[in-house]
């Protein structure tokens, strides 16, 4: 029997107003049913947002380090359960085990990170232009945040947005994709045992169009950040600009590997087959285009190709399994569709393109390893985010014709480059226009304390982690003490 699971309101688990659900299958065999989700509506979101309005004005006023305190306990639960919820991850998600850890490994990281921010949440302290007068700038929270996550790390990014909204000291409505509901119920076990007060941490179950859609338009929310598509995000931001609220989105990605004829192309090798390949070429920063010096264009090629034949496709619960499948169904129209699309526009499919089905695969969402090449930078798999496991081969002339083929896409989240030339690496670092460049490494890979984001259509300018994702949650409030006992007026005063 498949279990009936809860939204999470006020320290509460609660069940849906509509008393409707959807369900939760395995994407590696969809006869697995997971469970059943509330479908929540406007009532619940209602409900939620009201408990988080409710409980902003105590958690404001615990200190930091204190709130740190409970987010370095929800880390240490994490560690305590990693296992477990890997398994569970990969049960809902499908991506491999080892992929399931390191995900949930971010959120630890993240935790972690969080906690120690509680004793420094640094502002800054200036001279005043005016005698006896102290000036500084302190962060404030913002209220009550919305956060609406993808299902492709289902427990990293809720926590790269949940955490340090908390720490700021904001109340939060998690609204995570309907694919991955369990694992943010694990979260949430996780939330109520480290001792985050009732209120303080709300999540909803539901779809974006219903659920997401009433957080977005809720006018108690200060704040929404959204990971997920171009398409949706922009509706986001323009409903969020509509009552003008703070919005933070990270979006599409179509992240390049450069590999030049100096490179360690073994080396490369590894970097683009994982970039490529891993999360079943899922995530914001895969390597979905591989742009190749002519010199070592064929041979790497060929080295590509014979590597993406050998992976091994199953059920990630299976530690022999390298790749697992696509989330669901129409992830794998829509993959499949693209390369056909691939096929009209000339370029030649080299391996792959087809949906895998062999033996007991027969009712996942397999698909295999695809490698096209004689790609032009205008085609539209050359430019366009499949969010699969295809990688597009471009060759180049030269340094700077590699360059320019990067940038020419409407995105830019991550990059990478292969060279051993130090003037090249700097150069690349200079002129590619992506939120991350990796030199000698693939193009995934991010760390918790550095920034995360893109440039152009990947995002709207915010970065999480690092110490940028403070700035997300908390506004700036400068503070002003004038200690001169008499009305001083800046630039009045100071005047000649
Ligand atoms: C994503 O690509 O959707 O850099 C997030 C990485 C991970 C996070 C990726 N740390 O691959």
């Amino acid at each position: 029997m498949a279990g009936l699971y809860k939204n999470y309101i006020d320290g509460k688990w609660a069940e849906g107003k509509s008393g409707k659900t959807f369900e939760n299958r395995n994407p590696a065999n969809r006869n697995d049913l997971i469970g059943l989700f509330p479908a929540s509506v406007l009532e619940d979101v209602d409900r939620a947002v009201g408990a988080a309005k409710k409980a902003f004005g105590r958690w404001r006023l615990i200190p930091a380090p204190k709130r740190g305190e409970i987010l370095y306990q929800a880390g240490e639960l994490l560690r305590k359960r990693k296992e477990e919820i890997s398994r569970v991850m990969t049960r809902e998600m499908g991506k491999i085990l080892k992929e399931t850890r390191g995900d949930v490994q971010e959120g630890i990281d993240t935790a972690y990170y969080a906690a120690g921010e509680g004793r420094r949440l640094f502002g800054e302290t200036t001279p005043s232009e005016l005698p006896d007068k102290f000036a500084m700038s302190v962060r404030a929270p913002m209220g009550v945040c919305g956060l609406i996550t993808p299902w492709n790390f289902p427990l990293a990014i809720p926590t790269w947005k949940l955490f340090p909204a908390l720490l700021c000291g904001n109340t939060v409505v998690l609204k995570p994709a309907e694919d991955t509901p369990h694992t943010a119920v694990k979260l949430f076990e996780i939330l109520e045992e480290a001792g985050v007060p009732p209120g303080v941490a709300n999540l909803v179950h539901g779809t974006g169009g219903e659920t997401g859609a009433a957080l977005v338009r809720h006018r108690d929310v200060r704040l929404i950040s959204f990971t997920g598509s171009t398409a949706v995000g922009r509706e986001i931001a323009a409903e969020c600009g509509r009552s003008l609220k703070r919005v933070s989105l990270e979006m599409g990605g179509k992240n390049a590997q450069i590999v030049m004829e100096d490179a360690d192309l073994n080396l490369a090798l590894e970097g683009a087959v994982w970039g490529a390949f891993g999360t079943t070429g899922q995530r914001c920063t895969a390597t979905s285009r591989l742009i190749l010096h002519r010199e070592i264009k064929k041979e790497f090629t060929e080295m590509i190709v014979d590597r993406a034949e050998k992976i091994k496709l199953g059920d990630g619960l299976d530690e022999s399994v390298e790749m697992g499948p696509l989330i669901n169904g129409e992830a794998r129209e829509k993959v499949h569709r693209y390369v056909h699309i691939g096929k009209e526009e000339g370029a030649r499919l080299l391996t792959g393109g087809a949906i895998y089905e062999e033996g007991k695969w027969i009712d996942g969402y397999f698909y295999r390893p695809t490698v096209f090449d004689k790609v032009t930078p205008a085609m539209r798999i050359a430019r366009e985010e499949i969010f699969g496991p295809v990688l597009a081969v471009i060759e180049v002339e030269g340094f700077e014709e590699a360059i320019e083929v990067l940038n020419g896409t409407p995105y830019g989240l991550s990059s990478s480059i292969y060279t051993r030339d130090v003037a090249r690496a700097f150069r690349a670092v200079r002129d590619i226009e992506a939120g991350i460049t990796y030199i000698n490494g693939p193009t995934i890979g991010a760390e918790a304390h550095l920034p995360f984001g893109g440039v152009k259509e990947t995002g709207n300018g915010h970065r999480e982690a690092g110490t940028t994702v403070y700035d997300i949650f908390s506004e700036w409030k400068s503070v002003y003490v004038d200690y001169s006992g008499k009305l001083q007026k800046a630039q009045i005063d100071n005047a000649e």
